[in-house]
C-alpha cells in the first residue's frame, strides 16, 4: 500500500539524510533601476548557477514575488518608483505563508555603520557594498539560498510527518490522531455557523469470521476496500476516519438528518453490491445529526451514533439505525 511504503521510505530517509551543506543555487530576483547595475549583477548571480530575474521597482517586484517562488531577492536601496528597497522588505514580510521569509539582501552605496544597521534592523537578511565585489555577493547569497533551502525541505519534512501522524496506514484514511484533533473544530464551526453535521458511525459484521474463514490478509483487503468505498461517496468537505478494527466513522459537514440516512442507506447497499475481496461483506450503521442551531459536544453525537450501532447489531446488522 502506497501509504506504508512511504512511511517506511520516509523514516530511512529522515535517518540517513546528511545534511549536504555545499551552497545550493536557486531563483533570484534582482530589483534596481540602474539597468548597467542590473546586466553586472545578474552576470554575476548565474555565472555562480543561479537563476536571476529583474525588474526595476518595488511595485513590479511584488508582483513577481507573489506569482513566483524566490530563493532570493537582491534589492537595492534606492529604487524608482513609490517603494525603496526596505519599503519592499517590508512588503515582503507582510505576505502570506512562505513568501514573507524569502530572504532579502540589501544593496547600498552608502556603507556608513548607520545605513548597515538600519537595513539589517529592517529585517534583511544580509548586506552587501557597493561596489560589489563578485565574489563577496556570490558567496552571501548562496549562503541565504542555502540556509532558504534547508529550512523548506525541514518544513516540507515536518509537513510529511504531520500527515502520516493523521493517516491510518493501512487504509490512508484519517486516524484517531485526526479525529481527536480536528472533529471538535469542525463541529465548533457548525455550531458557530448553525449549519448541520452528521456523523456515520460504521462497523463490519461478523469481520472476525472473515479473518477466521480468509486469513488476515484478506481481511486487510476488505478493510481497504472498505476504506475506498467510504471515500468514494465523500464530498470535498467529508472526512473518513478509522476509529481501529474494522470500525469506521464519516464526519458529513452540512449534512442534514434526511441527508445521512441517504448516505448510509447508499452506502450499505453499496458495500452489498462491491463485495470488498469478492466477500460478501455487510456493515451497521449507526448515525446522528446535530442539526443547525442546536448544541453539542463530540463526545455524546459520538456517543449517539455509537449506540447505534449497537442497535443495529442487536436487531440484525446490515441496517441503518438513527
Ligand atoms: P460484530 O458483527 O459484532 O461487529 O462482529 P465482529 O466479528 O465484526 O466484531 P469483533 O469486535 O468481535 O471482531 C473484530 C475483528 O476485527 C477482530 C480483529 O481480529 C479484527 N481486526 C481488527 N483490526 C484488524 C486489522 O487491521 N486487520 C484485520 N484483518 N483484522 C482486524
Ligand atoms: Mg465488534
Ligand atoms: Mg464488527
Ligand atoms: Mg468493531
Amino acid at each position: 500500500r502506497a501509504n506504508t511504503v512511504e512511511l517506511e521510505t520516509f523514516i530511512r530517509e529522515l535517518a540517513d539524510s546528511d545534511v549536504d551543506y555545499q551552497q545550493m543555487s536557486g531563483k533570484v530576483l534582482f530589483i534596481d533601476d540602474d539597468r548597467t547595475m542590473t546586466a553586472i549583477i545578474c552576470s554575476m548571480i548565474e555565472a555562480s548557477g543561479s537563476e536571476c530575474i529583474s525588474c526595476t521597482n518595488g511595485e513590479e517586484a511584488m508582483a513577481l514575488i507573489a506569482d513566483n517562488h524566490f530563493d532570493l531577492v537582491i534589492a537595492d536601496y534606492f529604487l524608482d518608483g513609490k517603494l525603496t528597497g526596505l519599503d519592499t522588505l517590508l512588503a515582503i514580510r507582510q505576505m502570506g505563508g512562505k513568501r514573507a521569509r524569502t530572504p532579502v539582501m540589501v544593496i547600498s552605496a552608502q556603507t556608513d555603520v548607520e545605513r548597515r544597521i538600519e537595513i539589517l534592523k529592517k529585517g534583511a537578511n544580509d548586506y552587501v557594498a557597493k561596489p560589489v565585489v563578485e565574489e563577496e555577493l556570490v558567496v552571501r547569497a548562496n549562503n541565504l539560498i542555502t540556509q532558504k533551502k534547508l529550512f523548506d525541505r525541514v518544513e516540507e519534512q515536518r509537513e510529511q510527518l504531520r500527515n502520516m501522524a493523521m493517516t491510518d496506514q493501512l487504509t490512508a484514511l484519517y486516524n484517531r490522531h485526526f479525529l481527536v484533533e480536528f472533529a471538535p473544530k469542525r463541529l465548533a464551526e457548525a455550531m458557530r455557523h448553525k449549519t448541520d453535521l452528521s456523523l456515520m458511525v460504521v462497523d463490519l459484521d461478523h469481520f472476525k469470521a472473515i479473518n477466521d474463514t480468509h486469513g488476515h490478509d484478506r481481511g486487510d483487503q476488505v478493510l481497504r476496500e472498505v476504506a475506498d468505498i467510504l471515500k468514494s461517496v465523500c464530498r470535498k468537505e467529508d472526512m473518513a476516519i478509522r476509529l481501529g478494527g474494522e470500525e469506521f466513522l464519516l464526519i458529513l459537514p452540512h449534512c442534514s438528518a434526511e441527508g445521512v440516512i441517504k448516505k448510509a442507506e447508499e452506502l450499505r447497499l453499496l458495500l452489498l453490491k462491491t463485495r470488498p475481496a469478492r466477500l460478501d461483506v455487510t456493515g451497521s450503521f449507526g448515525i446522528t445529526c446535530l442539526e443547525g442551531g442546536n448544541q453539542a459536544d463530540f463526545s455524546d453525537l459520538f456517543t449517539a451514533a455509537d449506540e447505534a450501532v449497537y442497535e443495529a447489531k442487536d436487531t440484525g446488522r446490515n441496517k441503518v439505525i438513527f
